[in-house]
């Protein structure tokens, strides 16, 4: 048994039992009001789900399991999957227990190659990526055993073996598709002697001779890994998965919703903005230049992509950490000097405007000028790098929920006119 299965093991039971306690004594007890406001303001706020692999508060941003952002970052991305899972980090023997597992556990089946070669040429790379997942489904351990009349208590496990297989082989894909897409068409093998996130960049054949893309791509894993359960991807992912479709299905399921602009695909758009005020202006635009483009791009109706949240309302610390990168590694990158002269500009111009909430960065305001720097500059392929790395999450999460025995998600819908009821309106 792999040294995660065992921790995982000696400490699901007792969790679950701890969850059934929790739950039959204070069952009655009330969490959170909804407002009609948040009825018809995608839920907002309400406070009606359970996630206890990440948390975000909104005055800080992303936690893990107790540990703030900064503290965790330069962790590998497999120890903060060990992280997510155990609430502990690995030590060096359970990391490279983990890490075997993975490498073991690599080899994608051929039949993938064949599905993504017979998709038109024109396929996003995120709905590649996707189809890439979902038809492997065939493999998942989850709906083999659960034909089989697994018993509940096991389904934690199930769905660890998928995650493990999934995550093991979603670089490969991934970097297929770029490879294919982007580049000259032909796979790179894996190297055994690297971990997760290198390896992944490795793949990605992209120029590396002093590693520091290596580095860059292990720290996009890292930070991208979570954030929370309510989520767009997070929270589709859960619904489909809470009907014990497995998470070959509730994986892909949940990145499509990874692909709409206002949430994974921000970052494709983030960089676009960026080079499009720089071709405009002709270089590093000047600060005033910035406002008023800035104004320009909100008049006319868009958003200012990288900025905002639905949950923070400060920068986040995602964002801190890419940024701290760039200027470590290339501060005189005029894309990158052009994000950090739009982070000085463009909080100030949207605390202007009263119905945005939260005028600061958020993670994909800085990460796509840092690929950029690297030659990745493929914009339509971002989404999937952030999904190669939010698939740990999900897949922590998904391993949690069945873990803790938890029922299909069913929330109730009412139509307006019952709600006009509810509230006493006419
Ligand atoms: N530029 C312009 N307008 C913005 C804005 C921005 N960056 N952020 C928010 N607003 C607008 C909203 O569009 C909304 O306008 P509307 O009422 O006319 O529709 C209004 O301000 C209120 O929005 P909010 O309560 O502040 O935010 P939200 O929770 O509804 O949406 C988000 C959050 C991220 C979708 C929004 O801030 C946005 O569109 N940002 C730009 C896109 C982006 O960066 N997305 C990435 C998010 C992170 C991720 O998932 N990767």
């Amino acid at each position: 048994m792999s040294l995660l299965k065992e921790k995982l093991a000696g400490k699901m039971p007792a969790q679950a039992e701890a969850i059934k306690g929790f739950t039959k004594e204070y069952g009655s007890k009330v969490v959170s009001e909804v407002t009609l406001q948040q009825v018809y303001g995608g839920m907002r706020g309400v406070k009606g789900l359970v996630c206890d692999t990440s948390e975000v508060p909104p005055d800080k941003g992303l936690i893990i399991r107790g540990y703030e952002l900064g503290e965790i970052k330069d962790r590998l991305p497999e120890e903060i999957f060990w992280l997510l899972l155990t609430g502990d980090l690995p030590t060096e023997t359970e990391l490279e227990n983990l890490q075997a597992d993975l490498t073991a556990r690599s080899e994608v089946p051929s039949y993938v190659w064949s599905v993504l070669d017979t998709m038109p040429e024109d396929s996003h790379p995120m709905a590649m990526f996707n189809t890439g997942i979902l038809i492997m489904q065939r493999e998942s351990v989850f709906a083999r055993r659960y034909a089989e009349g697994m018993p509940k208590s096991e389904y934690w496990e199930a769905t660890l073996e998928d995650s493990l297989n999934i995550i093991a082989r979603i670089p490969a894909i991934a970097a297929y598709i770029y490879r294919k897409k982007f580049r000259d068409g032909k796979r790179v093998e894996g190297d055994v002697n690297l971990d997760w996130g290198a390896n992944f960049a490795h793949m990605l054949g992209i120029e590396d001779s002093d590693g520091s893309f290596k580095k860059l791509m292990r720290l996009y894993m890292t930070l991208h890994s979570d954030h929370e359960g309510g989520n767009v991807s997070a929270f589709s992912a859960r619904t489909i998965n809470s009907a014990l479709s497995d998470l070959y299905y509730s994986l892909s399921g949940g990145l499509n919703g990874l692909a709409g602009p206002l949430h994974g695909l921000a970052n494709q758009e983030c960089l676009k903005w960026v080079l499009e005020t720089m071709d405009k202006f002709d270089g590093n635009p000047t600060k005033e230049q910035l406002e008023k483009y800035t104004w320009d791009t909100l008049n006319a109706g868009r958003v200012i992509p990288g900025y905002g949240h639905a949950v923070l309302r400060v920068t986040d610390p995602r964002f801190t950490a890419f940024h701290a990168f760039g200027a470590e590694h290339f501060p005189e990158d005029p894309v990158f000097k052009t994000v950090s002269d739009i982070f000085e500009v463009v909080p100030s111009v949207l605390k202007q405007i009263e119905k945005i909430s939260n005028p600061w960065p958020n993670v994909d305001a800085a990460s796509g000028s840092l690929l950029y720097h690297y030659g990745l500059k493929e914009f339509e392929y971002y989404t999937v790098l952030f999904s190669v790395s939010r698939a740990l999450g999900i897949a922590a999460q998904a391993i949690m929920q069945r873990g803790y025995g938890l029922p299909i998600t069913r929330p109730k819908s009412l139509p307006t006119h019952k709600l006009k009821e509810i509230v006493g309106a006419n």
